[in-house]
């Protein structure tokens, strides 16, 4: 069958929340090859271009307008291959140029259940070749009886209820996307007056005081959505940060977010507040938390001073944000972080066929 008489008869898709996001997970070979074919087909499913995303998928947030492409990996050692793909909710614009650590939490269940990897006890390891950072993670998935389950105990801040757990664990992250950890080679550089440490360690993220950009820091997302001048104000740093941190011209990528930080009000880390980069996060995404977190351990850093750090060599790093925290577990190679791990939970919400115009 053709892609459009394909897509006329729907295309084979689940439907998952994952972490505290949300999107379509596809397998690449019931998506089209051509990439401006696919690209087209995946924001006609979303509803995309357009504010509501009333004809399509979309929940009109960045965070529910996001796909999973995974298929069968051929290299040694990896279960499965995951594109991450941002579909603009009002732009004509999809985008493979950020990873996605919270999809990813839905895509061991989702290789599990399309048979992609055989469950092998009550827990079964997926690893899993992130394509868009070309790194790796290993994702540990409850099979009991050898199938996945989605009910457990866990609990993560953003979503209602519990779920079963999934643990990620990320070892090679630093300088996913910019080429190093700190790309401009500094803790710390001046960008318009403001202070910010340019940091990549699984996600492209400027870290700045909030105070700085005049606010404190515990405002809600809605109200720093409103914030037209320090929207403004962002966006102009973030086109000079993304020049500097080897990303280009940034106006129409998702990279590098922007992450307002502040001292914990709940006993955790570090508290925050991220654009991604023109809407402010419900929360923050896990490889962003995941950043953030190492530029608070970064001794020169913008955000040292204002951090909380735990003592020990396994640190558990509350990461604050507007409806709770992100903890990140991160283990040090003396002062250096060597590998992070993070629990996520995801759910299987449709199983079925979606259509789009190809
Ligand atoms: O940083 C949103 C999300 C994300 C990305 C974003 C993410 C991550 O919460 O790993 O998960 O920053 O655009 O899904």
């Amino acid at each position: 069958m053709s892609n459009s008489s394909n897509a006329a008869h729907g295309i084979a898709c689940m439907w998952m929340r994952g972490g505290t996001s949300k999107g379509g997970y596809f397998l690449a070979s019931d998506l089209p090859s051509n990439v401006e074919a696919r690209n087209a087909l995946l924001a006609s499913i979303m509803g995309s271009p357009d504010p509501r995303q009333i004809d399509g998928m979309g929940g009109a947030d960045p965070l529910t307008s996001k796909v999973a492409i995974v298929n069968a990996s051929t290299r040694p050692g990896v279960d499965v291959d995951y594109l991450f793909l941002q579909v603009s909710v009002d732009q004509a614009m999809v985008s493979d140029a950020q990873n996605c650590g919270n999809l990813l939490a839905g895509v061991g269940p989702f290789a599990i259940e399309r048979g992609l990897v055989k469950p092998s006890s009550d827990t079964t390891q997926v690893t899993i070749f992130m394509e868009n950072t070309e790194q790796t993670a290993i994702a540990t998935v409850q099979t009991p009886n050898l199938q996945v389950t989605y009910q457990g105990d866990a609990h993560i801040d953003g979503v209602p209820g519990n779920a079963a757990p999934i643990s990620l664990e990320f070892s090679d992250t630093a300088g996913s996307t910019c080429g190093a950890l700190l790309p401009t080679g500094n803790e710390v550089d001046v960008i318009d007056g403001i202070e910010v440490t340019m940091i990549d360690n699984g996600m492209p993220c400027v870290i700045l005081r909030a105070s700085d950009m005049g606010i404190d820091g515990t405002e809600s997302r809605e109200a720093l959505d409103n914030h037209v001048q320090l929207k403004d104000q962002l966006e102009k740093i973030r086109l000079q940060c993304g020049q500097l941190m080897n990303l280009g011209d940034v106006t129409d990528k998702t990279v590098p977010k922007m992450t307002m930080i502040s001292a914990a009000e709940y006993g955790g880390v570090i508290s925050t507040r991220t654009f991604i980069p023109h809407r402010c996060h419900a929360s923050i995404g896990v490889l962003g938390a995941v950043s953030v977190a190492t530029a608070c351990l970064s001794k020169g850093s913008a955000a040292r001073e204002l951090a909380n750090i735990p003592d020990g060599d396994q640190k558990s790093l509350a990461v604050e944000h507007p409806i709770g925290q992100t903890t990140i577990i991160a283990t040090m190679d003396n002062s250096n972080v060597k590998s992070t791990a993070i629990l996520r939970t995801a759910n299987k919400l449709m199983d079925g066929v979606v259509f789009g115009t190809p």
